[in-house]
């Protein structure tokens, strides 16, 4: 095959910055409000998972279980978001993960193009507290999209909009829906988080400080030959 690495694609929420912690922190409060309980563990399904769905699976963690009308659950969503947008009205630069500003100058160097795959709608938002917007060719408009992770849509659309094959792409993912999503396009999956967790990423990183052009490269370069 003997394709060159030509982009790199991010997920935001857990990659870029922690507002995983955020989106928990929210969903928590209205578990609680609604006495359904609700764990860091149970939280891990939740990644990379639209907010409406995300509603739906901790609704149906409620017990006994307890029917909710699409009005109750358009209030329910909202209300989570107005507290996760109160919660990262704080950001700034200083919330970029470790080793994301060194990795993206490597990139911007390197000539290899970025892009965001986020189901959050909130995304613009996020990237313009953190100073990063300019630093990413792409961010995939998600309100477009038909399909949530895992399916590959988000990223196929990221890959399309920066001109380039799916195969010459890496995705960079905390969450298995991300992974499934970014193995189902047809790229190289580097997974941020603990190796038993994510069987099917090409790359298992502890730590977004991990994260190393040249090494990914080199990788990338022995699956694709
Ligand atoms: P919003 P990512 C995802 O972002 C989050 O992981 C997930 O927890 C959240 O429910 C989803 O975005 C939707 O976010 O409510 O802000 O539209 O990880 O794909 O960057
Ligand atoms: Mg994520």
């Amino acid at each position: 095959m003997n394709q060159t690495l030509q982009a790199v694609i991010f997920d935001l929420d857990g990659v870029i910055t922690d507002t995983a912690e955020y989106h928990f922190q929210a969903w928590k409060a209205i578990a609680e409000e609604l006495n359904i309980p609700f764990t860091r563990e149970f939280n891990e399904h939740l990644k990379g998972v639209s907010r409406i769905d995300s509603l739906k699976l901790l609704l149906g963690q409620a017990n006994p279980p307890r029917a909710y009308s699409a009005a109750e659950m358009d209030e329910l969503a909202d209300r989570k978001n107005k507290l996760y947008v109160e919660l990262i009205a704080g950001i700034t630069p200083a919330d970029l993960l470790p080793g994301i500003d060194v990795f993206l100058s490597e990139l911007r160097e390197a000539g290899i193009k970025t892009g965001i795959a986020s189901a959050s709608k909130n995304a613009p938002a996020v990237l313009r507290s953190l100073g990063v917007t300019s630093r990413f060719d792409t961010v995939v408009d998600v309100t477009r999209l038909k399909n949530n992770k895992p399916d590959p849509e988000i990223f196929v659309t990221a890959a399309a909009s920066l001109g380039v094959e799916p195969g010459a792409c890496i995705g960079v993912e905390d969450a298995v829906s991300g992974i499934d999503a970014i193995k189902a396009a047809g790229m190289f999956a580097v997974a941020i988080g603990s190796g038993s967790q994510f069987p099917k990423a090409d790359a298992v990183l502890p730590s977004t400080a991990e994260l190393n052009y040249r090494e990914l490269a080199q990788r990338f370069a022995e699956t694709r030959r």
